[in-house]
This record gives structure tokens, C-alpha cells and sequence, in this order.
């Protein structure tokens, strides 16, 4: 899957990320109802206590792309190179502790790549060896993540705008419908949320509600 700047832009608006421990029904159907809600890109992140491993990760993936898939929303596999592969995903994010960008540039050919930064030069460094969209966080306090670096607040995000960094981001952590707009104000393309989502009493109206946010 190829995709522009301004296309890609456009994905990162919503961007659901879940796996299993992160769901209160079945993934499958937090899944649909966040597509229903009107979700833009989706994340499967298969991490945590109780998380899948081995055929049943991939199993639940390959479920999971397939819900994508009947509704038009690209679908990004967390770390899991391998997984994305075999499963033809439509692109990967991994942080800083994984393998190094440009060897899973090489691996992933032209699928969205997406990395995790927390400095101006993480960022810097993770564009020149090819990443397409940057992840920045914790802007917020999350319980969802135990070894986050530290709270970034919006400083982050501003730095990278006021330094000439046009490369499309998402902010990541502790995000919901009250605090969403202001990461966007801030310099963001959108917002990547887990528990805000996954969590919530009505997943499509907790997307309604982000969106509406997010979307100025
Ligand atoms: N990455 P929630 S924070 C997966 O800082 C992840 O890089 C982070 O979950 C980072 O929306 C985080 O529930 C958890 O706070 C986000």
C-alpha cells in the first residue's frame, strides 16, 4: 500500500490501536464498532498480561485484517514484522527497542512504517532511515503502557512543528474526547487511542466523540 503524505495525514485522524487484554467484549466486535464509529486507521497490538501468542496471535490478526479489510481501513501490525507479513498487512510500527528502521524498511518494501520517537532526534532519526508517520507519547498519563518514557505533555509535539518536521505524527497516551483537540492544536495529524476506546461504555460513540475533536 502505497499512501501520500496528505493520504496518510488523513489515516492518522482516529487511530484505533487493541489487542485482546485491552477489550471488555471480543475484539472482533470492539473492532466493528469502532469502524462503525468511524475509526481511521487501526493498530493490532497483541501486548500485555494475559496477550496471545503464537497461532492464536495470528489467528485473532488474520480475524481482525479481515474486518479491515470489508471496511476500508488499513491495518498496522505493532512490532511483529513476521506477523505482518504473513498476514499481508498494510504496514508496521515499531519503537525504539525494536529492530532498526532501516532494516525493517528493507523487510516491509513499500508498507506504511511507523515509529515511535520521544526526542527532536528520535524523530530525526527515525525519517532519515524511513519512517512515514511518527508516533509521539506519552503526551498524557496512561495505565494501558507500564514502560513508557516520561509524560510529554504538548511540548514535544510543538518542538517538532517549530523545528521544520513536516512528517505526519500522532500523539499517543492517556488521550480521550476532553483532551484530544488540544494535541491536534498543538501540531499532531491526529490521535492514537487504546483505552478511551476499547474501554468505553459505547465504542462507536467514544469514536464519534474523538472525531469531533480531532477533525477542527
Ligand atoms: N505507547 P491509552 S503510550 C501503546 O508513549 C502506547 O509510546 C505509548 O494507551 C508511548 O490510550 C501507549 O489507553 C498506551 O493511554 C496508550
Amino acid at each position: 500500500m502505497t499512501v501520500d503524505h496528505e493520504q496518510l495525514s488523513q489515516l492518522l485522524k482516529v487511530y484505533f490501536i487493541m489487542g485482546s487484554p485491552n477489550c471488555l467484549q471480543k475484539p472482533e466486535e470492539v473492532l466493528k464498532e469502532a469502524i462503525a464509529g468511524g475509526i481511521t486507521l487501526f493498530q493490532f497490538r497483541e501486548k500485555g498480561t494475559g496477550a496471545l501468542k503464537g497461532t492464536e496471535k495470528a489467528e485473532l490478526g488474520k480475524k481482525l485484517l479481515a474486518i479491515c479489510r470489508e471496511n476500508q481501513i488499513p491495518f498496522i501490525v505493532n512490532d511483529d514484522i513476521d506477523l505482518a507479513l504473513q498476514l499481508d498487512a498494510d504496514g508496521v510500527h515499531i519503537g525504539q527497542e525494536d529492530e532498526p528502521v532501516e532494516i525493517v524498511r528493507k523487510k516491509i518494501g513499500n508498507k506504511i512504517l511507523g515509529v515511535s520517537a520521544h526526542s527532536i532526534e528520535e524523530a530525526q532519526a527515525a525519517i532519515e532511515s524511513g519512517a512515514d508517520y511518527l508516533g509521539l507519547g506519552p503526551i498524557y498519563p496512561t495505565k494501558t503502557k507500564q514502560d513508557t518514557r516520561a509524560v510529554q505533555g504538548l511540548s514535544l509535539i510543538k518542538d517538532l512543528r517549530e523545528n521544520g518536521i513536516t512528517i505526519p505524527f500522532i500523539g499517543i497516551g492517556g488521550i480521550n474526547a476532553s483532551n484530544a483537540r488540544q494535541v491536534v492544536k498543538a501540531g499532531a495529524d491526529g490521535v492514537s487511542v487504546i483505552t478511551a476506546i476499547s474501554h468505553a461504555a459505547s465504542v462507536s460513540e467514544a469514536v464519534n466523540e474523538l472525531k469531533k475533536q480531532v477533525l477542527l
